[in-house]
C-alpha cells in the first residue's frame, strides 16, 4: 500500500495555466528582417507563434509595442486565410482593396504603418511580430523521493 502511494505522487505532471488574468496575449517585436517563412521558424522556435490578432483589443495591443513605425509580419497565410497558430478568429483588418494578391504571389499578411493588413511576397524581408502563448506549461515533478 505505501508502494503505490509513492509511485502516485511521484508522478511529473504538466500543468496549462493562464499566464495573465485575462488570457491575454503577450506580443513581442523583432527588427529583424526575415521572410515570412524564416520569421514563423523563429517565433515557433522562441515564443508560441508569429502573432495571431484575434481582436480590435489584441490589434491595439500590437500598435502599442510598435513605437517606431514599421512593416511587419503577422501569422496569417493563405490559401485560404489561415493563422500559424491554427486560430480559428475571423477578426480581420485589411487595407481597403485588399488582399488583392497584386503580383500573383501574394499570400504571406504584413502590417502597415497605420496597422492595415496587405497581402505581400512571402519571400520579401520584414521586421515581425511574435506571441506568446495565452498559457505555460509548468512541469511539476512531484516526486516525494
Ligand atoms: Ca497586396
Amino acid at each position: 500500500m505505501i508502494c503505490r502511494y509513492q509511485l502516485i505522487i511521484s508522478y511529473s505532471v504538466l500543468i496549462c495555466f493562464p499566464v495573465k488574468s485575462e488570457n491575454k496575449k503577450t506580443y513581442v517585436l523583432h527588427k529583424v528582417w526575415l521572410s515570412w517563412p524564416d520569421a514563423q521558424a523563429y517565433c515557433r522556435t522562441h515564443y508560441k507563434d508569429l502573432a495571431t490578432i484575434e481582436s480590435s483589443e489584441e490589434q491595439t495591443n500590437v500598435y502599442l509595442i510598435k513605437p517606431n513605425p514599421a512593416w511587419v509580419w503577422i501569422g496569417l497565410y493563405q490559401t485560404p486565410w489561415v493563422w500559424s497558430d491554427n486560430s480559428n478568429s475571423s477578426f480581420t483588418n485589411w487595407f481597403n482593396g485588399e488582399p488583392n494578391n497584386g503580383f500573383s504571389n501574394e499570400s504571406c499578411v504584413s502590417e502597415d504603418l497605420q496597422h492595415k493588413w496587405f497581402d505581400n511576397d512571402c519571400t520579401m524581408k520584414s521586421a515581425f511580430i511574435c506571441h506568446e502563448g495565452d498559457c505555460s506549461l509548468l512541469h511539476r515533478n512531484t516526486a516525494a523521493g
